[in-house]
Parts: C-alpha cells; structure tokens; sequence
C-alpha cells in the first residue's frame, strides 16, 4: 500500500554492520532484499549512513578502553564501539546490495567527534538536531517506517524520537536485525512498545 504521507527510513545498512565488518551484526545483510522490495512502496525513501572521523569519542580505542564498555560522557552513558563506519572508508560504505537509486535522501549522523549519534533525528544529548525533521516536515511526512540495523540501538532510538516528535512510526522487526548486548534488544522492544510504535513482522 503506498501513503503518501509516509516516509521508508532504513538505518545504516553499511558494510561493518553486516557480516565480515567491523561491528557485525548477526544476520545484517539478510535483510537487503527486502529492504528494496518495500522502497516502491513508500514516497520517500529515507537512508541514514553512520559517518564516524577517526577517533570518534565512541571508539573504545580513542579512549584505550575494551569494545563493548561503557563511559560516562557529558551528555549521558556511552557505549564503547569497535572502530566502525569510519568517513571514506570501504566499512562505512552503503552495502552493494541496497538499492540507493530510490532514495530521496541520504542522511549522515555521528560526524563530530565528541558525540555519538544513534539516532537519525538527534545526536546522543537528544537535542542536536540531525535535520531530518525538518525535511520530512517539509515534504509532508506524518508516517515512518523503520527498517534496517541494529534493531536495539539506531533504529530503535530513532523510531524513540520519532514518536516523541509525533509521528505514527512503525518498525518492521524482520527486516531489521539486533546487536542484543546486555538484554538491550528486551529493553528497546519495552521502550518502543511504551512509546506507542508499532512492531510489525
Ligand atoms: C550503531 C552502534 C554504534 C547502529 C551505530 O547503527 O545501531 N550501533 N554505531
Ligand atoms: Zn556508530
């Protein structure tokens, strides 16, 4: 069913989130084809591209930490990241396998090296906009769908702040895979399903 009002967003369907990269997620690239098969459907076609500098401050080697702690940073606890989806490297790159000629937009997050960025609407401080708001307003969005990795960080942080900003968000969960580090998958299904998104197959 194509809306006009509504807006496919998948979430950083890049090289090191599927197998072979540098924060693999299991199963992140069994999703890609059906990915390209819901874009027809939608009449924006939103992709978000996590575009770390080197020695971003959520890079465990940046602080001569272990992968996978956490920190406490002056906007809240951050995760500590193996090195990932570096600006220009081959890891930081949109997977061959998804379609990009249907997107309207390609949104990057995570580019200033003081603070992380797993939503695609605001920096980890909640408040540093990203502009994606601002486009979808513009473009007369009311619905978002969200597809992609990891389940139970970016796109659920996102799905998080589109509902707060007031969209009817849905969040298909088979074409989105999960890190799971921590009970974080049971926690971010909770807090979606608190905030009123729909989780779909
Ligand atoms: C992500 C951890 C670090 C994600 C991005 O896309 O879910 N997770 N950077
Ligand atoms: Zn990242």
């Amino acid at each position: 069913m194509r809306m006009a009002s509504g807006a496919l967003i998948a979430i950083d369907v890049q090289n090191d989130f599927c197998p072979g990269g540098a924060l693999a997620v299991p199963e992140g690239d069994a999703i890609i084809a059906r990915i390209n098969a819901l874009m027809p459907d939608y009449s924006v076609v939103v992709l978000t591209q996590d575009w770390h500098p080197p020695n971003h401050s959520s890079f465990a080697s940046t602080h001569g930490a272990a992968p996978f702690s956490e920190i406490a940073m002056p906007y809240g606890q951050q995760t500590l990241w193996p090195d990932h989806c570096v600006q220009g490297s081959e890891g930081a790159r949109l997977h061959d396998d998804l379609h990009t000629d249907p997107a309207d937009l390609i949104i990057r997050k995570g580019f200033r090296a003081g603070i992380d960025s797993y939503s695609a609407f605001f920096e980890n401080d909640k408040t540093t906009p990203t502009g994606l708001h601002g486009y979808l307003s513009e473009r007369g969005i009311t619905d978002v769908t969200f597809v992609g990795l990891a389940l139970d960080f970016c796109v659920a942080w996102s799905a998080l702040d589109a509902a707060r900003l007031g969209y009817k968000v849905s969040v298909l969960e088979g074409a989105c895979r999960a890190i799971d580090l921590n009970g974080s998958l049971a926690e971010a299904r909770r807090a979606m399903r608190d905030a009123g998104v729909s989780l779909q197959d």
